[in-house]
């Protein structure tokens, strides 16, 4: 039965009569668009934070999983042998340290290698590494990135003079200037056992950053962040997502555990199995978009855990006041406690947050009884100390949410849907009340149209997404923000696909999925103004919307969600333009790009015709393209 209705759904697309379409976009008027319509959703999920957009690539760093399982991203070198030590702990935080001991015959080059995750990336440009010592040495220390048979490709020699009091750290840049392919690097540390009259070294917290964004130290990866950049996105939603909520009320993300320096946090077990450093905590999300120049959208935790635990009431207070002064830490001047803390970390300025979102999916899990409360709580006290924050309900769902919701709070709604679900989602927002702004804080197609999991998307998967985004464009006067989910992944450490991109250890990985691109194509080609567009046929399987800047420039988003090519002319009546070019996402529909192998891009062409007349493209069976005109 499930079977057979699919494949009606997909009949009454495929067989649509139109072979050509022809729209006429009005120069006159038109609602404003929302400037912020496409943003980012971040959450470590898949290694995204932790082996992905954070700089720091060396797994396991500070065992704080605390399972024995983690001494297997380490190598022993020269014949030591390698533990996890409880008894010399570096902080009340990073408890365990690694034990190297010292081969029988106490000589030679010996110590240690970190595999990182799944290989340490090896991308020339210039590195920085530590490590924290404990042990009585007196000598050369040589820090390298190594293939995994022992070819050294670029060492540091670090003069080490340390004691078995404490530990006591070391670091240096490390210029690297060859780029390997490989997944199964290592960074290593070797020294003379000679020279160590203990019999073992302890070392903790080694860390490894290739070039980071903006030179930050403990900052994100310059490469993959740059990547994410070219997309051309307005804010980023953070840090979560599930991750935000915890499995259980303990393991929830806690801010302030996730401050100050690096050795002082413990970490914690995230939603989505794997242990998070939290090395990528407050301050650097903060940095993230400050440096990016982008918007937060940051979610606070709303006393609700995925096990279903709520917390109301009276017992929410404590939570309400953690949430106060958080936001005291980020935007509180020098005066104030939090403030005066975050300054104790190097950052006298406050920051700018113009969003808050109070808690993910409250519909969800157990939520929705207790959200109208929990959100009022939280509401009435962030809005009373900051009333320009704009404030973001997790739900659409009137049964959650308050009976009237505050003036000026938006919604939140999320979508994992297949193809044909987006597709007929189009107009979702066409009758929606003008009163009741909304944010799209996650979606992505996730599954074919049959219904079998998506690995990776495919062109048919991302051309129902950009369907679906035409559709958010055409009501962006209400839809203000719209966010894929989830962003990033490590290629051979995921634990949800697909991603918007991805990638592994190896040099030159980085990979947009074909709905990256589609992102970047509605991201970067954004009007002010959204124009009425009169059209020979109906939606589908072509879909549209026209958009203009002040400056007079005309995007007209298309998307044909259908077999055979279409071939579209548009006109703009009244209108002249220097230069018309089509970027067009197009290519075998159920093609992905993958790691090394990608194969569906955008291409740039230009478009002759004239305004009047009208420019005609042709777009191929699941294309998705944006025709530029310009003055
Ligand atoms: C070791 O691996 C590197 C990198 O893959 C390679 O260039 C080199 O030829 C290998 N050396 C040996 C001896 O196999
Ligand atoms: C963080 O705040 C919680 C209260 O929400 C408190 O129990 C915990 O001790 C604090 N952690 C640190 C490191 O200050
Ligand atoms: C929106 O309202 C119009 C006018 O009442 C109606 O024709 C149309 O079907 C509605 N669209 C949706 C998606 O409900
Ligand atoms: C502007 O918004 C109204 C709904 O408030 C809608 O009816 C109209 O079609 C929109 N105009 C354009 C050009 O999208
Ligand atoms: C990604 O993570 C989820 C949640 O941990 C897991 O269920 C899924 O199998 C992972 N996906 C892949 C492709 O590894």
């Amino acid at each position: 039965m499930k079977g057979l209705l699919s494949t009606l759904l997909f009949a009454s697309v495929a067989i649509h009569p139109a072979w050509s379409v022809t729209l006429s976009v009005s120069t006159a008027g038109g609602n404003a668009s929302s400037p912020l319509l496409y943003g980012y959703m971040f959450e470590d999920i898949n290694y995204s934070g932790d082996g992905g957009i954070h700089g720091q690539v060396l797994k396991d760093n500070g065992f704080q999983a605390g399972t024995a399982a983690t001494l297997n991203a380490y190598a022993a070198v020269g014949g030591t042998t390698l533990s996890i030590d409880t008894a010399n702990p570096l902080t009340t935080a990073i408890t365990r340290t690694l034990k190297v001991a010292n081969p029988s015959a106490n000589s030679g080059t010996v110590g240690f290698a970190n595999k990182g995750y799944n290989g340490v990336p090896v991308i020339a440009g210039t590195y920085t590494t530590s490590f924290w010592v404990k042990g009585t040495y007196s000598g050369n220390v040589a820090v390298s990135l190594a293939a995994s048979n022992g070819t050294i490709y670029n060492t540091v020699t670090i003069k080490v003079q340390s004691t078995s009091k404490q530990f006591t750290e070391f670091g240096a840049t490390l210029p690297v200037t060859y780029s390997s392919t490989a997944l199964d690097n290592v960074w290593q540390v070797t020294y003379d056992a000679a020279l160590a009259t203990d019999s073992s070294l302890n070392f903790a917290l080694p860390q490894l950053f290739p070039a980071t964004f903006k030179g930050r130290s403990n900052g994100l990866r310059a490469d993959v962040v740059n990547f994410l950049g070219d997309i051309g996105g307005t804010f980023l939603r953070w840090p979560g997502g599930n991750n935000l909520e915890g499995n259980t009320i303990a393991t929830r993300w806690a801010w302030n555990e996730t401050i100050g320096p690096v050795q002082n946090r413990p970490g914690h077990l995230g939603t989505w199995t794997y242990y998070n450093t939290d090395a990528l905590g407050l301050l650097e999300y903060l940095y993230w978009t400050q440096d990016m120049g982008i918007k937060n959208v940051m979610a606070v935790w709303a006393g609700h855990a995925l096990n279903g635990d709520v917390v109301t009431g009276a017992a929410l207070d404590p939570y309400v006041d953690d949430i106060l002064n958080e936001l005291e830490f980020i935007l509180g001047d020098t005066s104030t406690q939090y403030g005066a803390l975050r300054a104790s970390y190097g950052q006298v300025e406050p920051f700018t947050i113009d969003f808050i979102e109070i808690g993910n999916e409250e519909n969800l899990a157990g939520g929705c009884a207790s959200y109208a409360s929990r959100f009022t709580q939280i509401y009435n006290a962030i809005h009373a100390a900051y009333p320009d924050i704009t404030i973001i309900a997790s739900t659409t769902d009137t049964a959650c949410l308050p009976s009237t919701l505050p003036a000026g709070v938006w919604t939140d709604i999320h979508y994992y849907l297949q193809p044909n679900q987006f597709v007929k989602l189009f107009n979702e927002w066409d009758n929606w009340s003008r009163d009741w702004p909304i944010f799209v804080g996650e979606y992505a197609s996730t599954s074919d149209n049959s219904g079998a999991k998506t690995y990776w998307s495919d062109l048919i998967g991302s051309c129902s997404e950009a369907v679906y985004m035409i559709g958010l464009e055409r009501n962006s006067d209400i839809v203000k923000m719209a966010s894929f989910a989830p962003l990033l992944e490590h290629f051979d450490l995921a634990q949800w696909s697909p991603d918007l991109f991805g990638l592994d250890s190896s040099a030159g990985s980085l990979t947009g999925s074909t709905s990256y691109y589609v992102q970047k194509l509605f991201a970067s080609n954004k009007g002010s103004t959204i124009k009425a567009v009169t059209s020979d046929s109906a939606f589908g399987p072509v879909y549209w919307v026209a958009s203009a800047t002040d400056a007079g420039t005309y995007y007209v988003k298309l998307a044909n969600y259908g077999t055979t090519t279409q071939s579209v002319t548009v006109k703009v009546p009244g209108a002249s333009f220097g230069s018309a070019s089509l970027i067009l996402l197009s290519g075998n529909p159920t093609t992905s790009n993958y790691p090394h192998s990608v194969s569906i891009t955008p291409t740039t062409t230009s478009v002759s015709g004239s305004a009047s007349a009208g420019y005609t493209v042709s777009l191929p069976q699941y294309a998705v393209a944006v025709l530029v005109l310009k003055k």
